[in-house]
């Protein structure tokens, strides 16, 4: 339960954190006894500030999707957070370090979504089905938290550390793929930096979307038609800094690619 007034410091604390470019120490040294759902509740308010000044919905993400990732954590659920129409980037459009506070890169597939899915018992068969198109994507990601260290309330709370991200240009009905069996290489300055592969998340990405669903679905929320749905990193987060160049290539799914200027 968070006492009144103790949100809007924390939603303060978070925006300003991310509009001035600084990391701050993270919400739960002050504030111990904040529970998960707590965290979503304040993701939720700091989401309606954003939209309050001008953005617009774009999706929603998923995190801590894989294990290893899970199990660095302590913890046995994957998290999810909200994509915003200012956080989508371009391939053509070189990303501005001084945007960032020490931004990674995650390799991602992303769904489209044909329509709207809202539910508490959606499997990742209902998934599939309503997903328009998948395509290659990286997330950046940038904790507004010192040297990105968190507990599971604290990145819950800061959107789970969503920033930017962008969507490659080739877009594949899901029934094409088996998505589970995609590999992938991502590239950092021509140097391959780390390799994956769809089954890392969660098994298969629509199992993953499954569970954010039936998740969303506890708290009346759900996914839209249009929205885009951010799956998981396929392997770990690569960290990045000016002049730095970025190609993730998926199986059947072509390639995506950014630089930071
Ligand atoms: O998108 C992600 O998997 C990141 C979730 C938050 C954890 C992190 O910042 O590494
Ligand atoms: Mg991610």
């Amino acid at each position: 339960m968070i006492v009144k007034g103790t949100d809007i410091e924390i939603i303060d604390y978070l925006y300003s954190a991310e509009n001035e470019v600084r990391e701050v120490v993270k919400v739960t040294d002050r504030y111990p006894d904040l529970t998960v759902e707590d965290a979503y509740e304040l993701q939720k308010q700091l989401i309606e500030r954003k939209m309050s000044n001008g953005a617009k919905r774009a999706g929603v993400k998923l995190g801590l999707t894989s294990k290893a990732k899970q199990n660095m954590m302590g913890v046995n659920e994957a998290i999810y957070g909200y994509l915003l129409s200012n956080m989508l980037a371009f391939e053509w459009e070189q990303l501005d370090s001084k945007q960032l506070i020490h931004p990674k890169a995650e390799p991602e597939i992303a769904f489209l979504m044909a329509e709207d899915l809202q539910g508490t018992d959606i499997t990742a068969e209902d998934v599939l089905k309503a997903v328009q198109y998948v395509a290659p994507a990286i997330e950046i990601i940038d904790s507004r938290y010192l040297n990105f260290h968190f507990t599971l309330v604290d990145v819950v709370a800061d959107n789970c550390s969503s920033s930017r991200f962008i969507v490659g240009s080739k877009w594949v009905k899901p029934e094409q793929l088996d998505l589970a069996k995609i590999g992938m290489v991502m590239s950092k300055n021509g140097e391959v930096a780390t390799v994956g592969s769809g089954a890392a998340v969660l098994g298969h990405p629509a199992e993953a979307v499954a569970w954010a669903v039936n998740k969303l679905g506890q708290r009346q929320e759900g996914l839209k038609k249009g929205d885009i749905v951010l799956t998981g990193a396929l392997s770990e987060a690569v960290a990045f800094t000016e002049g730095d160049s970025f190609v993730a290539q998926f199986d059947g799914l072509g390639s995506v690619s950014f630089t930071c200027k």
